[in-house]
């Protein structure tokens, strides 16, 4: 693993460096993480964030205990079961520590094993999503086709890039593949209330890239699909139940919404390890995070001075709500675009991939 390109990387003293997203897009900074303790706490306190690149560092936090632990079985475990439930809704986090776990039962060189799967893993993630960036691209290129365009508007919500899942992202693998491509596309990205993924951190993936796109404040999709300015939605996903029901960020419902209504291809794109074989019914089973209401009250930005500042937006003594993340009905999902293929959003496609 090299840290071009990569949300997350072993460094050479065989700590785990990560890309501290709360300072994007203003600052390029790196945290280091030594313990599992390391690994929740980026975990929850959104240092990293995105279902794959959670599923990566909690795979490494297992290895950082094995090595902390010194090989101890119960306290690699104990502190294993503490990063499962650093997040509840993507499902990558409880998939990969799971893994983890698996190889900590049957190893007699704990840290060693478990080092060599956290970066299986993630090498893994990164055939996935390029699997997933050409078969999403062949979809951009089937659409363009029967709609006899040359330029190919692509609307996205929060951050399902190389930031999110490495190496490509989940969402925005067809992306760079349609760029590799020569294709000419752009992309609408909603800015994502209330952390903004969208606004801090699609962007700033994009504009590195060389990507045309334009933030929209994240009431603007349905106008756009109204007006014909949009050939296809596409997010990632936390968790894909069963039923095709998919979790992914506060607002993805709404956007498929607008998109059913306008004969929008609404899409989700996720690796294997996204589907939760478990979780029969998505919309009434997935567990939906609920954040700090200061994420609501408080937006994050740049002065003049460039110094970063939490300022507030809301009456003191308001009350607020947020929801991490919502629920897209399977009714209103065209196909779920996986390494393995495009998969119909229905128990009987889905059981097969199991
Ligand atoms: C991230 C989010 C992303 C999915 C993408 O939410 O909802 O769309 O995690 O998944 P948060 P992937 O920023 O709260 O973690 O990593 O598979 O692309």
């Amino acid at each position: 693993m090299n840290s071009q390109y990569k949300a997350i990387w072993l460094n050479d003293n065989g700590d785990l460096e990560v890309i501290d997203q709360r300072y994007l897009p203003f600052e390029k900074k790196t945290r280091i993480l030594k313990t599992a303790y390391d690994a929740c706490e980026s975990i929850q306190d959104m240092t990293v964030r995105g279902a794959g690149v959670i599923g990566n560092v909690a795979a490494f936090g297992v290895y950082l205990a094995a090595r902390e632990f010194d090989g101890d079985k119960d306290q690699i475990k104990q502190a294993a079961m503490k990063i499962r439930e650093s997040r509840p809704t993507a499902v990558n986090l409880m998939w990969a520590v799971d893994r983890m776990l698996q190889i900590v039962a049957q190893s007699d060189d704990v840290a060693a094993d478990c080092k060599a799967e956290a970066i299986a893993i993630a090498d893994e993630d990164v055939l996935r999503t390029q699997k997933i960036g050409e078969i999403g691209c062949d979809i951009i290129e089937s659409i363009m086709a029967e709609k006899k365009i040359n330029q190919f508007n692509m609307l996205t919500h929060c951050n399902a890039g190389w930031l999110a899942i490495v190496d490509s992202g989940s969402a925005l693998a067809p992306i760079y593949e349609a760029q590799k491509r020569g294709i000419d596309i752009h992309v609408w990205v909603d800015e994502t209330r209330p952390r903004n993924q969208g606004a801090s951190l699609t962007s700033w993936e994009l504009l590195d890239a060389g990507i045309k796109h334009t933030i929209i404040p994240d009431n603007t999709g349905g106008h756009l699909m109204q007006q014909g300015m949009v050939d296809m939605v596409i997010t990632g996903a936390d968790r894909v139940a069963r039923n095709g029901d998919a979790a992914n960020k506060i607002g993805t419902y709404l956007k498929a919404l607008a998109a059913q209504d306008n004969d929008v291809p609404f899409y989700i794109a996720l690796p294997i390890s996204t589907f939760d074989f478990a979780c029969e019914n998505g919309v009434s089973d997935i567990d939906i995070e609920i954040r700090s209401e200061d994420e609501v009250h408080l937006m994050r930005g740049i002065d003049e001075n460039g110094h970063i500042q939490n300022i507030r937006i809301t009456p003191e003594g308001s009350h607020a709500i947020n929801y991490g993340f919502d629920v897209t009905p399977a009714r209103l999902i065209t196909g779920l675009i996986t390494e393995a293929g495009i998969i119909a959003p229905n128990k009987n496609a889905i059981g097969k991939l199991k």
